[in-house]
């Protein structure tokens, strides 16, 4: 009875796999690559599709598999097509798994550490892959008809993207601010250095203060800068705001640009809003506005003063001003 049982599920199995491997031409491989990666405390984030570059067949699919905690999309994009906001998607997210041909985008929404999200290529041609949420951050994919060889295998691509992640993470490590402090009191959010392949653009960015522990004389004031052209931080004492992007109604703007606060009391809150320099330039588009890559608070009162990077505090971006008499 048992044996009988056994060899009717076999046979609906095997009945189910066959049907299934109808569905898709028998040639059709399966790729793996990834998205993102990060030093073990997260404090180095690469920002980048590794590899950036693959050679596949007309019908196969790529998975990539999410591991960064800085999130991430997996994007196609019509040519020519306007690039969209990551909370908007193309407009819409795709469900997984998506075909991409070049008429209709495909997109992801935000994905962080573990998620993973598969692209079917049923036609030939180059694509571009980018992320929706960082602007230096892209590949691509060629897509060859069944008859032309492939360069690489699978094989291949898993010790490039391993080797490129080491290089991008370790480069990441060594990184310095380049300061030219306004005083001695200059803690600098956020390094990125903007590098490339063949394939694409890549971003790798330190998600630290620099000086985390800062030891102050009450009356004098601390000055964060954002080195970073593309990651934006924040300076956030006290109540987390629900918009980010903005600073608290208590922060004014010195000559120079430069947003300041004043915290008398360790109950305050303030709040920096993003901190980073505007888009790089364009030929052919209007300039861009400088942006805000500083902030300064004064600290009139003695106290310990926690604070943190709204955006990437999680990843262990916290720091602390230590105010004497
Ligand atoms: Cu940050």
């Amino acid at each position: 009875m048992k044996k009988q049982k056994n060899q009717a599920v076999t046979i609906i199995a095997l009945t189910t796999f066959l049907s299934a491997l109808a569905l898709v031409p028998l040639s059709a491989a399966q790729w793996t690559a990834a998205v993102g990666a990060q030093t073990d405390e997260k404090g180095i984030q690469a920002l980048a599709f590794l590899p950036n570059e693959i050679w596949i067949h007309a019908g196969d699919s790529i998975s990539w598999t999410f591991q960064a905690d800085e999130t991430h999309t997996v994007t196609f994009l019509r040519a020519a097509q306007v690039r969209p906001d990551f909370n908007v998607g193309c407009p819409g997210f795709s469900s997984d798994p998506a075909i991409f041909d070049g008429s209709t985008c495909v997109t992801t929404p935000a994905m962080v550490t573990g998620q993973t999200f598969t692209v079917i290529f049923p036609v030939a041609g180059n694509f571009k892959l980018t992320c929706l949420v960082h602007v230096n951050m892209d590949g691509r994919i060629h897509v060859f008809s069944a008859n032309e060889p492939l360069p690489h295998t699978q094989a291949f691509y898993d010790e490039q993207a391993a080797s490129r992640s080491d290089e991008l993470l370790s480069h990441g490590a060594k990184m310095k601010p380049m300061h030219v402090p306004n005083s001695p009191q200059g803690v600098t959010a956020g390094i990125t250095d903007i590098t490339g392949t063949a394939g694409g653009t890549e971003t790798v960015a330190a998600v630290r203060f620099s000086h985390e522990n800062i030891r102050i004389r009450a009356g004098q004031t601390v000055e964060w800068d954002n080195q970073a052209p593309i990651f934006p931080h924040t300076i956030t004492f006290g109540q987390e705001p629900a918009n980010l992007q903005n600073p608290s109604p208590d922060v004014t703007v010195d000559p120079d640009g430069a947003r300041h606060a004043i915290i008398a009391s360790t109950a305050d809150s303030t709040h920096s809003g993003f901190i980073i320099a505007a888009p790089q330039e364009r030929r052919g588009l209007p300039q861009a506005p400088l942006g805000v890559t500083r902030f300064r608070v004064t600290f009139p009162n003695p106290g310990i003063f926690p604070y943190i990077c709204a955006l990437h505090d999680e990843m262990g971006m916290v720091g602390q001003v230590t105010v004497t008499p």
